[in-house]
């Protein structure tokens, strides 16, 4: 049934049913409606806005946004119909908010501390097939990058709230200049064109890159030699401690680290044959292998990947058929991704509840008769 709340007008057209509101700028794919496809369909991804949307008008002459393209040889403005004249890819990725998974971070805290964000849990993903120009191409174009640059600026193109300081409100991101090469100017989602709730006309996606970094209705990509001062850059989506300040000085919330979530069965059901299914992703490295217990842990079985591998930045699905005897079951999946680094029982709660990639979280108990 619809969430009593009601979604947000700017994505009016979503499914309901499908989505928990955690607020205007914040909505959440409920866990049991994350599918069995690969792709998650466009009407039950997740949102998160950290300002206002600009108006819907952006997207009437889709090829009439206009991008500047600074800190190259011969820096321009390139509309949308000339970016895509200069070249063609596809990437599929997880798009994941740096925060999912923050509730189980929440939930562990000591008396008198506090992290506060959504309290997302595993919703705030999706796997999405990107198409645009990369990156790589547009900067060739334009002579190459110019001396110095170490780091990729993208600017979104929001309307800023007046009164408040520019540099504290603009979405502005920078990542290191290696991603100069995986970077997609992306125009379409799914086969769709990119609607305006996930960046449209024109989204920065930077592969295995979290949410944040992936600037929507991008007005602006700058090499640059320096990080943004922009606020979110400097001081949010920082790793710090519980209740310590974050500064830029401190690991900047740049690459997801893998991570894995059971999808079903997600309920108390018939003892017997089941398929516990799920999906498991490595940020910037390919998933390897994955792994599911249900007895809470004590012991593992690896589960075969099924469906598509849509590349190293996707997420892929596994299914793995056993019995569940009538009785209670805990259970959990443990992926590896193919750099070796292996999911940790439990991610230590961080002051900003970012990149939690812990097993132990999102663990499914249910009871069998
Ligand atoms: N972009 C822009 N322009 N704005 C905003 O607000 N946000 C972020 C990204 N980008 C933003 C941007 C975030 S933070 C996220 S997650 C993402 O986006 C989301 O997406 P979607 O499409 O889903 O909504 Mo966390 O890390």
């Amino acid at each position: 049934k619809p969430d009593a709340k009601g979604l947000p007008g700017t994505i009016a057209w979503k499914d309901p049913d499908a989505l928990i509101v955690h607020s205007n700028q914040t909505v959440e794919t409920k866990r049991g409606f994350i599918g069995s496809g690969i792709v998650t369909p466009i009407g039950r991804l997740f949102i998160r806005n950290n300002v206002a949307p600009p108006p819907d008008g952006i997207v009437a002459d889709r090829d009439a946004w206009r991008l500047e393209i600074a800190g190259v040889a011969d820096p321009r403005t390139l509309t949308l119909a000339e970016l895509k004249r200069l070249g063609l890819a596809s990437v599929a990725t997880v798009l994941q908010c740096s925060g999912n998974g923050r509730k189980y971070m929440q939930d562990a805290l000591q008396p008198g501390q506090k992290i506060s964000g959504t309290p997302w849990t595993v919703g705030a993903a999706g796997c999405v097939i990107w198409s645009g120009v990369p990156l790589r191409a547009v900067v060739d174009a334009l002579g190459g990058p110019a001396a110095g640059m170490r780091f990729v600026t993208g600017t979104g193109g929001e309307e800023l709230p007046a009164g408040l300081k520019p540099k504290d409100v603009i979405v502005e991101r920078s990542v290191p200049i290696a991603t100069l090469d995986t970077v997609l100017l992306a125009w379409e989602m799914n086969g769709e064109p990119l609607p305006l709730a996930h960046g449209g006309p024109l989204r920065m996606i930077v592969p295995g890159y979290s949410g944040v970094n992936n600037v929507k209705y991008v007005k602006t990509v700058a090499l640059t030699a320096v990080e943004t001062d922009a606020k979110i850059q400097a001081a949010s989506y920082r790793m710090h401690g519980v209740g310590e300040r974050a500064g830029p000085g401190q690991p900047s919330i740049w690459e997801q680290p893998v991570r894995s979530w059971i999808t079903a069965p997600l309920e108390d059901g018939a003892a017997g044959r089941a398929v516990v299914t799920g999906i498991a992703f490595g940020g910037v490295n390919a998933v390897a292998r994955v792994e599911v217990s249900v007895d809470g842990g004590r012991s593992w079985s690896d589960a075969p990947f099924i469906g598509p591998d849509l590349g190293r930045y996707a997420w892929r699905q596994f299914a793995l058929a056993l019995d569940l005897p009538a009785g209670t079951h805990v259970l959990v999946s443990r992926a590896t991704d193919a750099a070796g680094n292996v999911q940790p029982e439990e991610t230590p709660p961080n002051g900003g509840g970012y990149s939690y990639n812990g097993w132990r979280g999102p663990a499914v108990s249910l009871r069998t008769a």
